[in-house]
């Protein structure tokens, strides 16, 4: 019999709803779900190939050992006791800190495996803890902490009513939106102007978002924070700044305006790449536009001065009163309110409490930046890594100098991945403990509704039942949670609570913890409650919110959510402040004692060099970071993992279309092809990133076959943003040489970027 099931994409932020048409476990079709209120029956190719995912026979399905005769299947229980016991020996042996965990971008979008990762990292108490963040947003939650308060109270661009909206190195028409959690991202940009309003892009490309907007400008990479700079310059210099209702809650204007009065056009112009015309235009739109949004992303947060960049970002929305109004960037009030659960847990964020091993580089959030895993595992003395825990990640392509890491992962003692495949990263762990698949388990997203455009919130459960056998993410982090725990403790007392923790999480499941959420949150009983917990940690929160919550049933709860398939709509962003912010005093300060030295400190922009390359990535609507590249229907087609290069830079380097480049730095070198088109600008080229899957021992049948290599073998880990040692991804400069032809091919002509998508 056929069936219907309405489920949640979780491939990217844009949360789309689909419909499933399936006959048992046979699917028949996906599609858009029109009845999802803020999908609007939008998806994308990559929603389809959920069906690939799900059938895909290289995904893994029970636990497997690396031994000598190749990958061996084990049972769970053998799996989770041998993975607890492994890292609690390596513990002992070498110290707590001696085993590193990294935790990758699907993660963020698995409800169970965030509502049990922390308990994991307290069983763990490892200082060495590293995830994606450190090579995206990072600067943007730095940024919201110091602002705001908390690290995760992103103002998010409010899209449907903004007049003027300006997108700084971000690409939603193909990554469908980044901290804006924004389906059907095409529709609202075209709304936008036929409401009259601006889309304005600026970008080294001319990306698919820059092609449908009204103004794009080619910036130099990494060069966003001297734009940022001058444009405040002229909103101070020609009177323009206006925080409006905002003025009351702002200290620190007087000492921005200081900070920024010699950063004039004319002095970034020639580094930015933007006439002092076009800058001053651009300051000028701003602030005569009734509400505007400025909004930055991945080009701007992985780019030199990242952290100045992000935190400017927002200080323009202030000053230019766009923060909390309709129509600017506003605070959404999310169903499961992670942002007020985090502070309350003791998560509103934190930097350089400590500082890593081997850089002395700061921790953020309890982390340390990506930029020194490899070196921690391959510097010897007190401290080293030797063990190494990944889930739902692949660092040795997504991560700088990913040639360093793949080394550095031989030399461990023990790994261990909790992952759907065996990757490049996952290769070299000794047991990978692989969750159920994305139809497997119920969808929530308690990140991406707290970033949506609108309020809204939605829970679907499973597509499919769960396989015999098979455990979901939350199972398996708690359950080698509960080993480490079990081998760590001393006492009687201390083992019967964490047997009673354990019971209590099987209990009241994934489920549970979102229906406790639901009820503590603004639409459920709320605040009452909210403030009747203690500050424990949010590993012990449910605990402590069941308990207070036992036999009260009021407002919004899980079973609304059941009840509403296609997701409810919580209405439009709402003003907020200042009651939402986290900050002490309830005030926003603008230039926190870190953005003041770090732009005492930032340099002036240097005149380009003639032959200078600088490189930057690219996402594909049909690719998804490092993975989905074994779907056969996304990958099919020209290769897309290619270098992208204006003619001009094409001609001096002697190369046409189809040729082969070769991109090197003290990293190391790749080849890939050039594809020529005057859609980026001189001396800037584009590689996309999570490609070059043929290696030893990966078991991607299909993405082993698409050609391609990784930019992260070329990319330095050296390279650091100087405040929190950020990854820099984009922005960077490379070699680049045409690699030896073997016979000469006619000149093509150049092709249109758009015309690829
Ligand atoms: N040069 C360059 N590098 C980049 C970027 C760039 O723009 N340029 N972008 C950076 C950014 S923004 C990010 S977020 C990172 C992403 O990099 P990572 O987070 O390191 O890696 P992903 O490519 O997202 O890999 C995801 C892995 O998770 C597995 N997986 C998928 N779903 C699940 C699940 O539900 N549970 C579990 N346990 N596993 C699952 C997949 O099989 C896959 O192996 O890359 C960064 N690296
Ligand atoms: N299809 C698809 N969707 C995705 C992903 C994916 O891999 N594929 N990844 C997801 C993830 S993990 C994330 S974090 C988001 C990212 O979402 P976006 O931030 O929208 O990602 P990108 O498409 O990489 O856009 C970054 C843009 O910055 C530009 N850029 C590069 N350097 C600079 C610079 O120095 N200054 C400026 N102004 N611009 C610059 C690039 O040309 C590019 O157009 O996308 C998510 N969605
Ligand atoms: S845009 Fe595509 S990948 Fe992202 S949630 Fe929607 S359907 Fe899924
Ligand atoms: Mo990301």
């Amino acid at each position: 019999m056929k069936t219907t099931h309405f489920h949640t994409c979780n491939l990217c932020e844009a949360m789309c709803g689909i419909e499933i048409e399936h006959r048992g476990d046979e699917i028949i079709a996906i599609r858009g779900d029109k009845d999802d209120p803020f999908s609007r029956g939008h998806i994308c190719p990559k929603a389809v190939a959920l069906q690939d995912l799900h059938q895909d026979p290289d995904r893994l399905r029970h636990p497997v050992k690396r031994t000598i005769d190749g990958w061996v299947p084990i049972s769970w229980d053998e799996a989770l006791d041998e993975t607890a016991r492994r890292l609690h020996e390596v513990q002992q042996r070498h110290g707590r800190n001696s085993v590193a965990t990294y935790f990758g971008n699907p993660t963020a979008h698995n409800h169970g495996a965030l509502f049990t990762l922390l308990q994991f990292q307290q069983a763990l108490h490892t200082r060495q803890r590293y995830s994606a963040t450190s090579a995206d947003q990072l600067p943007h939650q730095l940024a919201a902490w110091q602002l705001f308060g908390n690290q995760l109270m992103f103002p998010i661009p409010d899209i449907d009513h903004t007049d003027y909206f300006l997108v700084i190195g971000g690409n939603p028409l193909a990554s469908n939106g980044s901290i804006m959690t924004v389906p059907d991202v095409k529709n609202r940009f075209k709304d936008l102007k036929k409401r009259g309003g601006k889309l304005v892009v600026i970008d080294p490309r001319l990306t698919e978002t820059a092609a449908v907007a009204s103004e794009h400008h080619f910036i130099r990479p990494g060069t966003d924070v001297y734009l940022l700079l001058s444009i405040i310059q002229v909103l101070f210099k020609e009177l323009l700044v206006a925080p409006g209702k905002l003025d009351k809650l702002l200290d620190g204007k007087s000492d921005l305006q200081k900070l920024t009065e010699n950063w004039t056009p004319e002095k970034v112009t020639e580094a930015v790449g933007i006439s002092p015309e076009a800058i001053r235009k651009l300051a000028r739109d701003i602030a005569a536009a009734p509400r505007a949004a400025i909004y930055g992303r991945v080009g701007l947060t992985t780019s030199p001065h990242s952290t100045l960049s992000a935190w400017l970002v927002y200080v323009l929305n202030i000053i230019t009163g766009n923060l909390d109004r309709e129509g600017g960037v506003m605070f959404s009030k999310p169903a499961f309110d992670i942002v007020a659960l985090g502070a309350l847990g003791g998560e509103a964020g934190s930097f350089d409490r400590y500082r890593s091993r081997v850089h002395g580089y700061p921790e953020f959030s309890g982390e340390f930046p990506v930029t020194t895993l490899a070196d921690e595992m391959l510097t010897p003395g007190q401290g080293q890594v030797k063990a190494f825990v990944t889930h739902a990640g692949n660092p040795v392509l997504s991560c700088p100098d990913g040639g360093k890491l793949d080394t550095a992962l031989e030399g461990l003692e023990f790994m261990v991945s909790i992952d759907l495949y065996i990757n490049e990263t996952s290769r070299h762990a000794n047991i990978i403990l692989p969750p159920t698949g994305q139809l497997e388990h119920g969808q929530f997203d308690p990140i991406f509704q707290a970033v949506a455009v609108r309020n809204v919130v939605k829970y679907t459960p499973p597509a499919f039942d769960k396989p015999e056998g098979a455990l979901h993410d939350w199972e398996i982090l708690n359950g080698l949670a509960t080993r480490l725990k079990r081998l760590k403790a001393q006492t009687r007392r201390e083992r019967l609570q964490i047997a009673a923790s354990d019971r209590f999480m099987r209990r009241i499941k994934d489920t549970g913890i979102i229906d406790l959420g639901l009820r503590l949150g603004p639409y459920g009983t709320g605040g009452k409650v909210m403030a009747a917990l203690k500050k424990d940690g949010l590993h012990t929160l449910p605990q402590q919110a069941w308990k207070l919550l036992r036999g009260k049933q009021k407002g919004l709860t899980l079973q609304t959510l059941k009840d509403n398939p296609h997701g409810v709509d919580l209405g439009p962003l709402q003003p907020a402040l200042p009651e939402r912010l986290f900050t002490r005093d309830q005030r926003i300060n603008l230039v926190p004692a870190l953005y003041f030295r770090a732009l005492q400190g930032l340099p002036v922009p240097k005149t380009p060099k003639p032959d200078e390359m600088l490189i930057i990535g690219r996402r594909h609507i049909r690719s998804n970071n490092s993975w989905m590249h074994n779907s056969q229907r996304l990958v099919k087609g020209k290769g897309r993992c290619n270098v992208l290069i204006h003619s001009q830079d094409a001609e001096r380097l002697g190369v046409v279309e189809g040729d082969d480049l070769v991109l090197s730095s003290d990293a190391g070198s790749i080849t890939l092809p050039v594809w020529v088109a005057d859609d980026i600008m001189p001396g800037v080229i584009s590689v996309p990133h999570g490609w070059g899957h043929d290696r030893q021992g990966v078991q991607l049948d299909v993405a082993r076959r698409t050609g391609g290599a990784s930019i992260n073998d070329v990319l330095t880990s050296k390279r650091v943003e100087s405040v929190t040692a950020m990854a820099q991804l984009n922005g960077v400069p490379v070699k680049v040489e045409a690699a030896a032809k073997p016979k000469p091919k006619p000149r093509s002509k150049p092709k249109k970027a758009v015309a690829d998508a």
